[in-house]
């Protein structure tokens, strides 16, 4: 109780103080008579003053108005294993078998072995329990961290860093499979007179809003990512040019306020690392908005037209 006291990082209030006086004096007592007692019989004297003191420190404690916040956790640090606390748990663990060993050594017949499988028992259980809530928790936080690497903060839609690792594993699986791989990237139009004309929070909710309602449409194979600012990417797998183009304008009828978005769709010829593929989606784009925004363009292969609904 008295490590535990110690050790909290709660403020150093005066029923803290007192209630610490009296575990150590009462300890002090305890440790006193056990070890005169041993050396001479011991009957009563200056002892008692010392647990007389402690029960009034105890007393005192209980008494004192700042003892109701004694179990504050005070200004919250992060708490983390020091080399100090784990010694401290390696030297606890080692209490039973040095126990052991010593009434081993020097009364064999005399082992208190009651005491020390209680005390390893009830030792080894307080250990797995703690590694029990010690490794859930780690579980926990590294399933959050994951989920927060993977999406993106304000729509919780895919970020970049999950496009990037799902474009190379969608092109190895449509290699295999033979079905088509197509790529769209959108970009909302005048998106920054939304914001100037409605406030940067009103164009926060219309991302949210939108990246929801584009999900709706969108199968549960195909990936939406969000890809910075107010750019997104689409990727379908087993849809040809025309369906991709097709299902990005239900995705612009549904994006909320009659805001639009211009788009560039590329197919996959089988061969293009993601870059390319990517940044033919992304001269379509262009293409689009230069062509006066709100519409689809569909990127032809390398060198061909690009070709608009
Ligand atoms: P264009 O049709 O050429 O795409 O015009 P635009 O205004 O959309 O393009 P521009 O790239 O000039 O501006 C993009 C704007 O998108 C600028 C920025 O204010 C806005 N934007 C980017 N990310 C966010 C965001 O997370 N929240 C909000 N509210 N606005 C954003
Ligand atoms: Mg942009
Ligand atoms: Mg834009």
């Amino acid at each position: 109780m008295l490590a535990r006291l110690l050790t909290t990082q709660g403020a150093r209030t005066a029923g803290f103080r007192l209630l610490t006086a009296s575990l150590l004096l009462v300890l002090a007592a305890d440790v006193g008579f056990a070890v005169l007692s041993t050396v001479a019989s011991y009957d009563g004297g200056a002892l008692d003053t010392l647990w007389i003191l402690g029960y009034a420190c105890c007393g005192a404690a209980a008494l004192h108005p700042s003892m109701r916040d004694v179990g504050d956790p005070g200004t919250a640090v992060a708490r983390r294993l020091t080399f100090r606390r784990f010694a401290l748990l390696g030297v606890t663990t080692l209490v039973a078998p040095v126990v052991l060993a010593e009434q081993g050594l020097t009364d064999p017949t005399g082992i208190d072995w009651r005491g020390v499988t209680i005390g390893a028992l009830v030792l080894d259980l307080l250990i797995l329990a703690r590694v029990w809530t010690l490794v859930v928790q780690v579980q926990d936080q590294s399933a959050q961290l994951a989920a927060l690497a993977h999406s993106d903060p304000l729509t919780g839609s895919a970020n970049r860093r999950t496009w990037d690792l799902a474009v190379p594993l969608a092109m190895s699986a449509a290699a295999r499979s033979g079905a088509s791989l197509v790529v769209a990237m959108l970009d909302l139009d005048h998106f920054k007179d939304f914001n100037d004309r409605y406030g940067h929070q009103a164009g926060d909710r219309l991302l949210k809003e939108a990246t929801a309602a584009w999900k709706s449409l969108l199968r549960a194979e195909d990936l939406l990512a969000r890809y910075g600012g107010e750019e997104f990417c689409v990727l379908m797998t087993g849809a040809s040019a025309g369906e991709a183009a097709a299902s990005l304008q239900r995705l612009k009828a549904a994006t909320p306020r009659g805001q639009t978005f211009s788009v560039g769709i590329a197919v996959w010829d089988g061969a293009e690392s993601p870059e390319e593929l990517l940044d033919r989606a992304d001269r379509a784009l262009y293409a689009a908005k230069r062509a006066g925004r709100d519409r689809v363009v569909v990127a032809g292969s390398a060198g061909a037209q690009d070709r608009a609904t």
